[in-house]
């Protein structure tokens, strides 16, 4: 009979022990936006007006329940381009737009301010870096004929 208890307490506690330490971990950490969408050609002919250029964007998701703000954090280009984003907020469970073009920034739309496009239509990369400059998210696509964006 000892020896029956003894058995099943050493099969019940490394069990519950593994979530004890895990919940508080998930408690603690900050929101990480992500790479949402890349709509790397702008729909129909690309005659740069300004209009189309800021067709092409990329989006970042907040997936969490909590408001992230992202100032300092960057998105770059395979050729090399950055854009970091000044004082924004994404809200919780929202997307944020960052357009290519010319534009008045809101809390849900950002303008790199580009007189032409930036994402490549026969492949690029987007890369998330945080304010250390970590990588945090990367969007990689190629050419596909009839496709305008990803997801990413
Ligand atoms: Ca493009
Ligand atoms: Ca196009």
């Amino acid at each position: 009979m000892i020896l029956l208890i003894a058995s099943a307490l050493a099969a019940v506690v490394p069990a519950q022990a593994v979530p004890a330490q895990a919940v508080p971990a998930q408690a603690v950490t900050t929101p990480v936006p992500r790479l949402d969408v890349a709509q790397y050609d702008s729909p129909g002919k690309d005659t740069r007006t300004n209009e189309s250029v800021n067709a092409e964007w990329v989006a970042l998701v907040n997936e969490s329940a909590k408001p992230v703000a992202i100032k300092g954090w960057s998105i770059r280009e395979q050729g090399g381009r950055v854009y970091t984003f000044g004082a924004v907020t994404i809200a919780a469970k929202a997307k944020l737009r960052l357009h290519t073009g010319r534009g008045t920034d809101t809390a849900t739309d950002r303008y790199w301010n580009s007189g032409n496009y930036l994402w490549n239509n026969t492949g690029d990369t987007a890369t998330l870096r945080d304010p250390t400059g970590s990588a945090v998210d990367t969007c990689t696509w190629t050419q596909k004929a009839n496709r305008t964006q990803v997801p990413c």
